[in-house]
């Protein structure tokens, strides 16, 4: 969905889930100030069962000129609902009739969803989404300090201070944003109540530790998620905890926040998997959301713990380098004959300059040489490749690689809050010789640290595919299920 299609209706009202955090209140002042821009005048709201007090909140709404109202009734039945950071007949938001409906939120929606709608589960806050809507439109976020600053905040207190950031679009909002410093230095530290202090201590006497595979649970009272991401903090110090979970129930079912300090376990892959996908973060700290409709009525420390146990038990790890894959019913694939993307980083950027290249994968920091080329995968990954290796790998092409990328990659500096993407300087090229490799389809989840990186591994889900090179079964790597089929073609 795109905000113009938005502007089709007159009467419009903006509603955010109910107790509104700080992130359902920038998306929503986001769309608000778009609106008004485009001549509507809309009404942004929430309902529920209270009025939002948390002086944080106030402070933000107040400072920032944020017009939104506390109405737990409507006058009239609206021609068009907007609901940001939330979806519609979710049990965290009061139900209010309208002509028409749409959907702006970053948490999986398991309900029906109205034809308008824009929901990216795989975000850290709804505020970059709405981030991404505007510049789509045109709008940088920068010409309207206020706007800035709020959405800047809706991800900074969604990702527990930054630390729990799953997208490249958050770091984005977070590294390209020009927000009032001396206002979010006073909102950081108006987060907590005394209240919620005596929450993290209570909590802490609560740790449940599971010795055989060394991770700790921890239930909490329902508090801000900031409380669950410091108790997390905490709890991954202690000696004998190689991963934790602390978790909270909220409105949508249980909020968890999680950690980890062993490089078998990612603590991102961890959050997916302990929420179904509704979950993310990075290696070391990561966050998610137990719906309550997978939860169902088990209780959730049990379901958390068996989770951790099923995680931990049911994932083989296998390091490149140093087994052999075992090939046997494994089937020969040729890579297909695409066009991909590459450009001399030079070209794009001055001899000996720092960049941060961002990708949807992540950030890759690099300094500029007239030996470095840069290249862009069918799915939009990038990697730096040599001159030479290039050279006598790839040969150039007129056509241009199709970029239909989830996130286009981009230049990023930091220094100056400034991006370019790459797209626009992309040239073709195919591979000079189509290299066949061996497959299988995974049916259970494996890690595989490959040989160019034994820090970190792949985390192969069921359904991904196992990949071994022909002339050494040393040489094993994973391949996504939705990458597979356009890079490889059975032979
Ligand atoms: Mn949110």
């Amino acid at each position: 969905m795109k905000l113009r299609e938005l502007l089709e209706f007159n009467d419009i009202a903006i509603q955010c889930h109910n107790y509104p955090d700080a992130d359902a209140i920038a998306s929503g002042f986001g769309v608000y100030e778009y609106l008004r821009r485009n001549g509507k005048n809309p009404l942004l709201f929430y309902a529920g069962p209270q009025k939002a007090q948390k002086a944080n909140i106030v402070i933000m709404t107040e400072n920032l000129d944020i017009p939104i109202r506390y109405m737990t009734e409507l006058d009239h039945t609206p021609e068009l609902l907007v609901t940001v950071d939330c979806a519609y007949k979710e049990r965290n938001v009061q139900k209010f009739s309208a002509d028409n409906v749409a959907v702006i939120d970053h948490h999986i929606c398991r309900g029906e969803l109205p034809d308008l709608h824009e929901v990216r589960p795989d975000y850290g806050s709804c505020a970059s989404i709405v981030r991404q809507m505007l510049l789509d439109e045109d709008i940088d976020i920068n010409s309207n300090e206020k706007l800035a600053t709020a959405l800047y905040y809706g991800l900074y207190m969604d990702t527990n201070g930054f630390s729990e950031i799953r997208h490249a679009a958050d770091n984005d909002l977070r590294d390209l944003t020009r927000y009032d410093e001396t206002l979010i230095t006073l909102l950081k530290n108006s987060n907590l109540s005394s209240s919620e202090m005596l929450i993290a201590g209570n909590a802490l006497r609560n740790c449940k530790y599971n010795n055989e595979y060394g991770f700790a649970v921890v239930p909490t009272e329902p508090c801000d998620p900031n409380i669950l991401g410091f108790i997390s903090d905490l709890i991954i110090q202690v000696d004998s905890v190689g991963s934790s979970v602390v978790f909270c129930p909220n409105a949508l079912g249980m909020k968890i926040s999680v950690r980890s300090c062993r490089k078998e376990t990612n603590a991102s892959d961890l959050a997916k998997y302990i929420t179904d996908g509704d979950g993310g973060g990075h290696a070391l700290k990561s966050g998610g959301q137990i719906s309550s409709i997978i939860l169902g009525d088990t209780d959730p420390l049990k379901f958390i713990t068996e989770r951790m146990i099923s995680y931990n038990r049911d994932s083989s790890v296998m390091r490149a380098g140093d087994e052999h894959a075992d090939t046997t019913g494994m089937r020969t694939y040729i890579k297909k004959d695409n066009v991909l993307g590459y450009v001399p980083l030079t070209e794009i950027i001055p001899e000996n300059t720092d960049v941060i290249i961002r990708a949807l994968e992540g950030d890759l920091p690099l300094k500029a040489s007239e030996k470095l080329y840069l290249m862009v995968g069918v799915a939009g990954e990038v990697y730096p490749i040599e001159k030479e290796v290039f050279e006598a790998t790839y040969i150039p092409c007129p056509e241009k690689p199709v970029q239909d990328y989830e996130y286009p990659p981009s230049i990023i500096d930091k220094e100056n809050k400034t991006f370019q993407t790459l797209s626009r300087s992309l040239k073709g090229c195919r591979a000079a010789k189509r290299s066949e490799i061996l497959a299988v389809e995974l049916t259970k989840y494996i890690k595989v640290f490959t040989k160019w990186d034994k820090t970190s591994y792949f985390y192969g889900e069921p359904g991904d595919y196992l990949a071994v090179r022909k002339d050494d079964d040393t040489d094993f790597y994973i391949i996504r299920k939705d990458i597979f089929p356009k890079l490889y073609c059975e032979v």
